[in-house]
Formats: C-alpha cells, sequence, structure tokens
C-alpha cells in the first residue's frame, strides 16, 4: 500500500491527520505540487483528476478523494471512531462534513484559488469571485460560531471528521488572509482546542521536519 500525498496541501493533510489519530503508519509518495508533478503521466493514470491525496492498494487499486481514503481506515481500524457512532450519529457527523465541505472549505478554497498569484495560469481566475467568497466565509464563521455555543466539537460532543476538515480549511485560509475574528470566542475556543492536538500539530507544513 502507498499513500501518494503532498505534505503541503490541505486536503492530503486531512488524511494525514485521521491517520495520526488512528495511529496508523502508511509508505507515503510525496507529490510535488508546485513542480507539477500531479500531471507527470505515471501520476495521472492513478488519478486521471490529478489530484492528491491518492491511496494505492496492493492490488493496485486505486482510492482518491480524501474522505474515501479516511472511510477505508476507518473500515479498517474503527477505534478511535471519527465518522460518528450508531445510525443518526453516523449520519450527524455526515452532515457536518459536508457542511464543513460545502459552506467553509469551499469558500475558503475558492477566495484562495481566484485570488492567490499561485494559481494564475494554472486556473482561469475570477477575482469577482474569490471576494464574495471572502465576504461568503466570514458570514459562515459567524454562523458556525453560533453553533459551537454549547457543544465542544463540530458535530457535537466527539471529535470526527467534520473537526479534520475545518481546521484544515481554516489554515488554508491563512494564505487567504482569511482569519478567525477574535470576537468570535466559541469558534476561536474550538480552533485553539483542535490546533492543539498532537495529530494536527504534526501535520502542520510549516513545522514538518
Ligand atoms: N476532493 C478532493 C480534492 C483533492 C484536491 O483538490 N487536491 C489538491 C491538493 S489539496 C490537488 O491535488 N491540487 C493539485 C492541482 O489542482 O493542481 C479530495 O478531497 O481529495
Amino acid at each position: 500500500m502507498k499513500l501518494h500525498t503532498s505534505s503541503v496541501a490541505p486536503n492530503p493533510r486531512r488524511v494525514a491527520i485521521f491517520l495520526g489519530e488512528k495511529g496508523i503508519e502508511v509508505p507515503t509518495v510525496e507529490i510535488d505540487l508546485v513542480a507539477k508533478q500531479n500531471f507527470d503521466p505515471d501520476f495521472v493514470a492513478l488519478n486521471p483528476l490529478a489530484r492528491v491525496p491518492v491511496l494505492e492498494l496492493d492490488d493496485g487499486t486505486c482510492i482518491a478523494e480524501s474522505v474515501a481514503i479516511c472511510r477505508y481506515f476507518e473500515e479498517q481500524q474503527p477505534e478511535p471512531p471519527l465518522f460518528g457512532t450508531g445510525a443518526a450519529g453516523k449520519a450527524i457527523v455526515e452532515m457536518w462534513n459536508r457542511r464543513m465541505e460545502f459552506e467553509v472549505v469551499g469558500n475558503i478554497s475558492f477566495a484562495f484559488r481566484h485570488g492567490h498569484p499561485y494559481w494564475e495560469g494554472r486556473i482561469e481566475q475570477v477575482p469577482d469571485f474569490a471576494d464574495l467568497c471572502q465576504r461568503t466565509i466570514q458570514e459562515r464563521m459567524t454562523w458556525l460560531d453560533g453553533e459551537l455555543k454549547d457543544r465542544e466539537f463540530i458535530a457535537g460532543d466527539a471529535y470526527s471528521i467534520a473537526d479534520i476538515t475545518a481546521i484544515c480549511g481554516f489554515d488554508l485560509g491563512r494564505v487567504a488572509k482569511i482569519r478567525i475574528p477574535e470576537n468570535l470566542a466559541n469558534l476561536s475556543r474550538w480552533y485553539a482546542a483542535v490546533a492543539a492536538r498532537p495529530a494536527v500539530t504534526a501535520t502542520v507544513p510549516s513545522r514538518k521536519k
């Protein structure tokens, strides 16, 4: 088994944190996105969308999409459960993980992609869309702050994949100059708690050895 990954990109980081929380070690192959190694034919053969992460199983099966990869490992090693427990618990985690992807990470990611010089020449940038996403994420952070008033984590009282998705999004937001406002005390408290987890600190790109 091999995990094709990037130690500086947010979606591979979701998988890295997930594995860290479970204490699972997987051999990795670093794909240099700045050097566009993800467009090398050998890599495109694994994932025609040319994106990391990709989990290559020993029989050659390739699993792309970070959440799909995390689900594979949840099935292999259910403890600690990071996709919730029981019918309602699993559905609630799914609901919040999707909300984090669409409402939070989506806006942050589009603000970055459409507003940052890194993407010039890589995608067709629409600066007005970056501005819209910058405004929308401010609304989403206020909403999330209210949601976190009475609970510790995004999906309830247990840490889950939804927290992993969200923190990777907020950390990506720094490159797009998106910060959690200090007056959002619940969201700030949540961020500080999740950022301090060993599996999270071990994957902060600038602190990686
Ligand atoms: N939905 C996919 C997104 C994967 C993705 O966008 N990966 C980025 C890194 S965070 C990538 O490979 N970007 C390379 C590029 O767009 O050139 C997932 O969750 O894995």
